[in-house]
């Protein structure tokens, strides 16, 4: 008996799947239905696994989205980029260092907000006549 090129390609294939399926199948649900359980009516926001994490894309002159909300006391990481020139974020208040967003670039920062409110925060780098009206709204709720 012989094999054939066909059948041994078709058997490679299955247990290929079954590699990529496998550890997928194990890991997703069952570690984060544990970690959720006390946080699941929080925000409908991408969760990066530990770290809560929003995109905001800047451009002139505004930030999408112009407002966030975020939780007092739980760190969140802001995943920034730009559509058009360097623009920035930074507030002392909620503990935002100074974070250069340039175009083509991916920026990050994580901070974790102290008080609660609603934060303005403004465009950290001169970007053009509107700059002065660049603001990203933060916020905080318990
Ligand atoms: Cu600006």
């Amino acid at each position: 008996m012989s094999f054939k090129p066909k059948y041994m390609l078709a058997a490679a294939a299955l247990i290929a799947g079954a590699f990529a399926f496998t550890p997928h199948a194990g890991a997703a649900p069952a570690t984060n239905a544990g970690q959720k359980g006390a946080y699941a009516d929080h925000l409908a926001v991408a969760n990066s696994g530990e770290l809560r994490t929003i995109a905001v894309t800047a451009h002139r002159y505004e930030f999408e989205p112009e407002t966030i909300t975020v939780h007092e006391g739980e760190p969140v990481k802001l995943v920034l980029t730009s559509k058009d020139v360097t623009h920035g974020i930074a507030d002392d208040d909620l503990g935002i260092p100074n974070t250069v967003i340039y175009k083509g670039k991916t920026s990050t920062v994580t901070f974790t907000p102290k008080k609660l409110g609603t934060f303005k925060v403004h465009c950290s780098v001169f970007c053009g006549i509107g700059h002065g009206n660049m603001v990203l709204t933060v916020k905080v709720i318990k």
